[in-house]
């Protein structure tokens, strides 16, 4: 048996990307795997034998994650797409939605876009504040920093996330080869009149998949606990280790670490700003759910 990563999802049948050669071929699920009644995800690595051309998916490998729309699974990372300049995206914003999608994907690299159009004081702020991420500075129009990118996607899937208007779709034209994206569908076979039921991966030439995901960016926070909220701000929860309190949330407890980090501009003022309005809205909630309990 065959291996490889399901790329797209067709009504009756679905691409393989093989794991060797990445050749891609149109698979079934008819058969025994029709019969587990396993539902495949773009992402599924799966074992598949191949006739001719046709192929069919025998089963399913274990999935490490998912997330929901759309519907991907075996994601390794987000890239959280912004921009400071058309659209100026407001530092709540990003770290709002960084940390949103790091409640599903803890592994997050941050990509600031639209550098041609950006000035260098608003560059360097972004740089200071979002340093403790994996930080790409790019420009899809220039095309500058596209192949750093692409070495950060390299052999990986990667999910673009972030704001509407930021240029996550640029992106991923300036990264992937675009004519493979419809190459298989469009031209060998006779499955033209099938749409696309959810994402599909595309390609990135060196290695690596890509997806757009226009609704994977929300910034609601629900069933989350409140001690929770500082493991989406890496520099504060790697400095609460050294709070003096275990259950330390940083507001108004003494020997705070983060506060004190925070007062000495080693910790940037926005990103604690923003983590204790994530806080409050929670606990804001969390107070609402009892009053309601207490009701009934
Ligand atoms: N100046 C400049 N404009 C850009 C750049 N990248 C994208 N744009 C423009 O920004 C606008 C939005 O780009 P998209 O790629 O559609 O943005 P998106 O993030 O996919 O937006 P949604 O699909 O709505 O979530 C378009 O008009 C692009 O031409 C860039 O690097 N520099
Ligand atoms: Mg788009
Ligand atoms: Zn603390």
């Amino acid at each position: 048996l065959k291996r490889g990563v399901i790329i797209s999802f067709y009504s009756n049948f679905v691409i393989v990307s093989d794991e060797i050669d990445r050749s891609e071929t149109l698979c079934s699920l008819r058969g025994r795997f029709k019969l587990s009644n396993i539902r495949p995800f773009v992402g599924d690595k799966v074992e598949y034998s191949k006739d001719h051309d046709r192929g069919r998916i025998e089963s399913i490998l274990p999935r490490r994650n998912m997330i929901e729309k759309p519907r991907i699974v075996n994601v390794d990372q987000v890239i959280a797409v912004f921009s400071v300049s058309k659209p100026d995206v407001p530092y709540s914003i990003i770290d709002r939605t960084i940390a949103n999608v790091s409640r599903s994907i803890p592994n997050v690299l941050v990509v600031l876009n639209k550098t041609d159009i950006t000035d260098e004081k608003k560059l360097e702020e972004f740089k200071h504040i979002y340093g403790v991420y994996t930080l790409y500075l790019v420009s899809a129009y220039e095309k500058t920093g596209i192949d750093d990118l692409r070495s950060g996607l390299k052999d990986k899937i990667s999910v673009f996330a972030g704001p509407s208007g930021v240029g996550k779709s640029s992106l991923i034209n300036a990264i992937t080869d675009l004519n493979l994206k419809t190459g298989l569908i469009s031209d060998k076979t006779n499955l033209g009149k099938h749409t696309t039921t959810t994402v599909s991966l595309l390609k990135i030439p060196n290695g690596g998949f890509v997806a757009d995901t226009p609704g994977f960016t929300t910034t609601e926070f629900t069933n989350v606990a409140p001690e929770e909220v500082q493991k989406f701000f890496p520099e504060i929860f790697r400095a609460s280790k050294a709070c003096a309190f275990d259950d330390c949330l940083h507001e108004f407890e003494p020997e705070c670490k983060v506060k004190e980090l925070v007062e000495k501009g080693e910790i940037p003022n926005s990103r604690y700003k923003n983590y204790l309005s994530i806080l409050n809205e929670i606990k804001s909630q969390k107070i609402g759910d009892v009053r309601l309990d207490k009701k009934r």
